[in-house]
């Protein structure tokens, strides 16, 4: 190939990625890379990234769009708004969740979400499961066939009514993801805990937001990730335990490593960025814009998060991106009530916010090293569901999704994000850095102002199996 024949050239980067930090020049043909070097001759299409940084494009393992909810809850976002989002915050890889509902067959599940996203998705996508009706014929046929076609990693629930999974389930599941080579990613806490200690909170009136975040306190978290360690270590699988909120949860996964168990561990913004405070310090409705599970914690535990993002105890940076409208009857407020805590739609919008929140106070922050950052936000996440090196990172014959970054101060404000959701958690905040430009696939989809739509360019992405796992389980 002649170097005429480039799509595009991008000039003179300081290209970062989860080993390395260089300075070059990245030539991109139908949608890969194909050239790093200095140098590099004119392409057709030229960008300047001199004195900027510039990172693989996000991959978000964990966000929720479209997926259907119990009447009257629906998500604010869908493959459109939700990737719109994603893109215009440099994520250019989202894994949302195709969610069983208990009596449904997991194909059928998956074939739903397939047709919510199809044609809508502005970024590429994969598909995690979530397995809530573990039957025998799902044990047997149905996940070891949807493994094999693409579909390797899978959600167990250990709370939330009809989702989650006895013990004896989570056992027959993880031993399927054992036989085949699957990711199992835990939400760990304990439900009977969290229906006990609701059902104290309200029979003395206490049914404000806030109160969510009691209902849930840190053993909840701690005993169920101690429960779902021990599960694993029994059955001899890995797992990765989703959306670690503080010390005591990050007590037992560094307890079971030192004990030679592998276990991968996700956080998300709200760990970093939240305290219960903001679910209300009285009974204002208004912190139910902060709601979710786990709930965010204090001050010293976000310190314990950003010290597990520093030190290798986190494998994974992802939002957990579950978005509801706070002035809505679909949303945080069901049927346009304000409601006791328990009935308020978990969950809150982090797609767009992730990259630019941790680039700001993690590395430029000086809390973690640039290559640590590629690692969290891209590489890892490619690597523990099968995208990599296809996705997570800059090298040849990789796509051409990227970042250049912008480093300049921003107050964020939810006017500027994509999102479609009536706020953000992070309203105010001053950020040191927003995407200048998100590359897709080659093609600029964000350029620092605009949004640029092209239908049908994101596409689905089977998974190979995880390349985060010994070779023995591959
Ligand atoms: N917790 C979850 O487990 N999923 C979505 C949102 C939330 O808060
Ligand atoms: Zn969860
Ligand atoms: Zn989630």
């Amino acid at each position: 190939m002649t170097s005429s024949e480039l799509d595009l050239v991008v000039r003179n980067a300081q290209v970062a990625t989860a080993s390395d930090t260089f300075h070059c020049d990245l030539g991109i043909q139908g949608g890969r890379i194909v050239q790093l070097g200095l140098g590099l001759p004119a392409g057709r299409r030229e960008i300047d990234a001199a004195g900027r940084v510039v990172t693989p494009g996000g991959v978000d393992a964990h966000c929720h769009l479209d997926q259907p909810m119990e009447a009257p809850a629906r998500m604010a976002d869908d493959f459109d708004s939700g990737t719109r989002s994603a893109a215009c915050g440099g994520t250019t890889t989202v894994i949302p969740f195709a969610a069983q509902h208990k009596g449904q067959s997991l194909r059928a599940a998956v074939e739903d979400y397939h047709r919510r996203a199809e044609g809508r998705a502005h970024v590429d996508y994969a598909f995690h499961l979530i397995v809530s009706d573990p039957t025998p014929q799902v044990l047997t046929e149905e996940l070891p066939a949807l493994i094999r076609e693409g579909y390797t990693s899978f959600k167990i629930y250990m709370t939330y009514d009809d989702l989650k999974l006895d013990d004896g389930q989570i056992l027959d599941v993880l031993d399927v993801a054992r036989q085949h080579g699957a990711m199992a990613m835990v939400h760990a806490e304990n439900a009977d805990c969290i229906e006990w200690l609701t059902r104290r909170l309200e029979a003395s009136g206490k049914t404000a937001p806030r109160f969510h975040a009691h209902s849930r306190p840190m053993l909840v978290e701690r005993e169920a990730t101690h429960r779902a360690l021990a599960l694993a270590e029994l059955v001899d699988v890995p797992i990765l335990i989703v959306h670690v909120s503080g010390r005591e949860a990050v007590e037992q996964i560094r307890t079971a490593r030192s004990h030679g168990l592998k276990v991968f561990a996700e956080t998300c913004p709200q760990y970093l960025f939240l305290t219960a405070e903001d679910l209300g310090l009285d009974d204002s409705y208004k912190g139910a814009r902060c709601i979710c599970s786990p709930p965010p914690r204090d001050k010293r535990n976000q310190q314990v998060i950003w010290d597990g993002l520093a030190d290798s105890l986190f494998t994974i940076f992802s939002s957990d991106h579950a978005p509801f409208k706070y002035d809505a009857p679909e949303g945080k407020k069901p049927g346009g009530e304000e409601v006791a805590f328990r009935h308020i739609p978990n969950g809150i919008p982090g797609l767009e916010t992730r990259l630019p929140l941790l680039y700001s106070e993690g590395v430029l922050g000086g809390r973690i090293t640039l290559n640590r950052f590629v690692e969290l936000t891209a590489t890892n996440p490619a690597k523990a569901y099968g995208l990599h090196p296809r996705k997570g990172t800059i090298a040849v014959g990789s796509d051409a999704d990227l970042v250049i970054w912008d480093e300049r101060a921003v107050t964020l404000r939810n006017e500027q994000l994509h999102h479609n959701v009536d706020y953000t958690p992070y309203e105010g905040i001053q950020l040191q850095a927003w995407p200048a430009l998100t590359l897709a696939g080659g093609e600029v989809v964000w350029d620092g102002q605009n949004f640029h739509p092209r239908q049908g360019r994101g596409r689905f992405l089977p998974c190979a199996t995880p390349s985060l796992l010994p070779s023995s389980r591959r």
